[in-house]
């Protein structure tokens, strides 16, 4: 069974890893460098059945990773709270004001002004995906040349796309969120780093690397991303869906997981679900959340963990 290979990775981590005291203060235990190969052509996800993983708050970020969003506001509206804690750690710093999480998601959702304030997690995914800075060169006197910054930036997504359909055989077919000068103003500098696409016998296949990999929590979620990318993809560029190759490299498990690890192992993988698109939208920003149809989906039970920020 392909889940397998991330079974295996969870116990070869959790085993054989280096002990590292992390950003966090949690402490992980590390191997660097490590692979995942899933074959997409028979229309599988790689969604986790020895536990639960909650597809539809992954359709729904990635959905407003595409809109070019960074405000956690649209997220909240959807019931998504996956991006909260960077936010309400910030501002439980700033203010000193002891607020839970309910109360920050909800006085983000009903006031606008506040949501603007807290609830921007700096240039992240959309911000980079969509709208990379691009700074143009003005007419200025004075012989010195200024630049201003173009209001829509360059969207990677969309010349992803181009290029994918006009030019397939390219070795270019890439975009990534790490924008080494707007790093220091995002919440947390991107996991799922940069993604690189190949065309070979009408397949597309895709690859992933992750630079930061929290096996227990994380990983889970960013195959399924990064699956349902590939899928889009392939939709819009008249394509049938190849392999996706995911490289991790510090992959870790926290300190804290260990029931999370026994409990995971111990389970038998089950089938994988199937993806079908329900139509074909006009462009990779047309897609809704109805149009993804998972089928066959019958994981075991959700396993809790704590998430560390
Ligand atoms: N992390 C993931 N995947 C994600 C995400 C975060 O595994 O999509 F947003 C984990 C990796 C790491 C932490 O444990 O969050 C990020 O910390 P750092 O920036 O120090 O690598």
């Amino acid at each position: 069974h392909p889940e397998q290979q991330y079974l295996d990775l969870l116990d070869r981590v959790w085993r054989e890893g280096s002990p590292r005291r992390d950003r966090t203060g949690v402490g992980t235990r590390a191997l660097f460098g490590q692979t995942i190969r899933v074959d997409l052509s028979d229309g599988t996800l790689p969604l986790l059945t020895t536990k639960r993983v909650s597809w539809k708050t992954i359709v729904r970020e990635l959905l407003w990773f595409l809109t070019g969003e960074t405000n956690i506001r649209p997220l909240l509206q959807a019931g998504v709270t996956i991006w909260s804690d960077w936010p309400l750690a910030k501002y439980r710093r700033e203010t000193g004001e002891e607020i839970t999480q309910q109360d920050f998601e909800a006085r983000i959702v009903g006031d606008e002004a506040f949501a603007r304030r807290w609830g921007d997690l700096g240039p992240v995914y959309g911000a980079q995906w969509r709208h990379w800075p691009l700074f143009v060169p003005t007419d200025a006197a004075g012989g010195e040349t200024l630049y201003r910054r173009d209001a829509q930036g360059i969207d990677q997504i969309a010349r992803l796309v181009r290029d994918i359909r006009t030019n397939p055989s390219s070795r270019r077919l890439m975009f990534t969120g790490w924008n080494v000068a707007e790093l220091d103003s995002m919440a947390l500098p991107p996991c799922h780093t940069t993604y690189q696409y190949f065309v070979a016998d009408g397949r597309l296949s895709g690859l992933l690397h992750q630079r930061s990999c929290d096996v227990g929590l994380g990983v889970p979620y960013n195959l399924v991303t990064a699956a349902l990318l590939i899928r889009m993809l392939a939709q819009q560029c008249d394509l049938e869906p190849g392999e996706f190759v995911w490289f991790g490299g510090d992959v870790h498990v926290y300190e804290n997981h260990a029931g999370l690890v026994a409990e995971q192992l111990s389970r038998a993988p089950r089938a994988w679900p199937t993806l079908r698109f329900a139509r074909r939208p006009a462009s990779i920003l047309d897609y809704r959340f109805e149009d993804f149809l998972i089928e066959g989906y019958e994981p075991h039970a959700s396993i809790a963990a704590p998430i560390a920020v």
